[in-house]
């Protein structure tokens, strides 16, 4: 056991204290004061901490904040802006809130655990589509969580708890926080083949071949559209010989489901693929987000949903989330979660939310054309046609660390290392800057 060392300076506080409480059990106090673990006077029982290092996504925009250039560009997190390069909030949005502010019936209360009940429902509606199967029969479970990541860690810790298999596979390469996530939550994680960097698109025979090798019953985490880093999807196709093999070997479907909108523009087109495993009454989870396709992101707004055989089993189900959520945050908050709900039970809301949802992704896929074109034009040398072919927020340029490295320091731009970029973050004004800043980095063989 460590003795109590008494420094200087202890001696000195100890010292004060005698006098400022002269007359009362002064020594009592003096060594309450410097033992070692009171954090007053000793050194810090923390002190052993090494500085970890930033988020390898979120931490990007820290070094931006930091970069006092005027021509500075963030295209690390994938955060939508506008031609101005300003962050958006969505007029419908802005409606909503307006009536939940003139509405002076609402109150602050706790949420139920489970969170906005009319949320619940309305969010698996949109997901699953109004006619399906598994809300008609009523057996699908869905809980409001904190946003997509809240969703996929309550997922991940009731599987955990619940699950007969405690193996996740994840795409290769995957959303940096996927492996973080599971692994917390007490699953083991696992890789399966995804992205062939030769031809910048998807390997169909690996992924083929690593679930068909998959041990029956692991949980296979899918992004259900606009895969996150590389922006290739499977095609209808090709979703569909996934989900024969998944079903054939009672592989476990777990849906991200962070870009629902934003990949065609069309909230049901990016639905499609669960809608097809959800059709074929087997059981899957779904975690969803309101992050992107209603811009908010700070709200921390999403749903977890638990499709399941039979009404009986969702029950259950049900009553076990609770007790996975109840000690990890009580219940969900209340805003966010209201502003979906008026958005989505509002026809004239609804619809205006789908345009100016489509306004995102077309602004999008805009961007996409004039950086291929940029480049073009600048005869920028490789082929650069992925980032036409790429869908939704990112596109996964093919360059290398220090190429990234290069281009920040160089020109002020900021991406994640892998060489992602959220095209989200482009503008017609800042393409031919970032269009300089390949063009340069690739012709000067960094
Ligand atoms: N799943 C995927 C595939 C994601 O890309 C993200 C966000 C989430 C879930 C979680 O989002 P949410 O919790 O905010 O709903 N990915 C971002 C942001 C946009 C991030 O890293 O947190 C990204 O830049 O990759």
């Amino acid at each position: 056991m460590k003795t109590t060392q008494f420094s200087s300076s202890d001696r000195r506080i100890g010292a004060l204290l005698r006098h400022l409480t002269a007359g009362s059990d002064s020594d009592h106090l003096s060594s309450v004061y410097a033992s070692p673990t009171s954090g007053v006077t000793g050194g810090s029982v923390f002190a052993h901490l090494v500085q970890a290092p930033e988020d390898p996504i979120l931490g990007v925009t820290v070094a931006y904040n930091k970069d006092p250039s005027p021509v500075k560009l963030n295209l690390g997190v994938g955060a939508y802006r506008t031609e101005e390069g300003k962050p958006l909030v969505l007029n419908v949005v802005r409606k909503a809130e307006q009536q939940l502010i003139n509405d002076r019936t609402r109150i602050k209360e706790y949420l139920p655990i489970v969170g906005l009940v009319e949320f619940n429902k309305l969010s698996a509606k949109l997901i699953l589509g109004a006619d399906s199967p598994a809300i008609r029969e009523n057996r699908i479970t869905t809980v409001e969580c904190l946003s997509g990541t809240g969703s996929l860690r309550v997922g991940g810790e009731f599987l955990a708890k619940h699950y007969h298999q405690k193996t996740i596979y994840i795409t290769q390469p995957t959303w940096g926080n996927h492996p973080k996530i599971f692994t917390l939550a007490g699953l083991t994680v696992k890789t399966y083949r995804y992205y062939d960097p030769a031809t910048r698109g998807l390997n169909f025979q690996g992924l083929l071949e690593d679930l068909g090798t998959a041990p029956a019953g692991s949980i296979v985490l899918l992004h259900a559209c606009a895969h996150n880093p590389t922006g290739v999807d499977p095609t209808i196709q090709q979703w569909e010989q996934i989900r024969q093999l998944m079903r054939s070997k009672g592989l476990m479907p777990f849906f991200d489901s962070a870009y629902q909108g934003f990949a065609s523009g069309s909230l049901d087109t990016d639905a499609k693929p669960i809608r097809m495993f959800v059709a074929d009454g087997g059981e899957c989870l779904v975690a969803q987000s309101y992050a992107k396709n209603m811009g908010l992101y700070g709200e921390r707004v999403g749903a977890l949903s638990i499709v399941c055989k039979s009404a009986d089993v969702a029950g259950r189900v049900e009553s076990q989330l609770k007790l996975v959520i109840r000690p990890m945050y009580s219940s969900p908050p209340i805003h966010g979660a209201s502003i979906v709900a008026v958005i989505l039970r509002d026809k004239n809301l609804f619809n205006e939310w789908t345009l100016e949802l489509k306004a995102m992704a077309d602004r999008i896929i805009s961007m996409r054309k004039q950086l291929f074109e940029a480049l073009r034009t600048r005869g920028t040398p490789g082929d650069w046609s992925h980032i036409i072919k790429q869908i939704g927020m990112f596109t996964f340029t093919g360059l290398n660390p220090a190429q990234v490295s290069f281009m920040t320091k160089e020109y002020h731009i900021y991406m994640t290392s892998d060489g992602r970029i959220s095209m989200a973050g482009l503008s017609s004004k800042t393409v031919p800057h970032l269009a300089d800043a390949i063009h340069a980095v690739v012709t000067k063989a960094v």
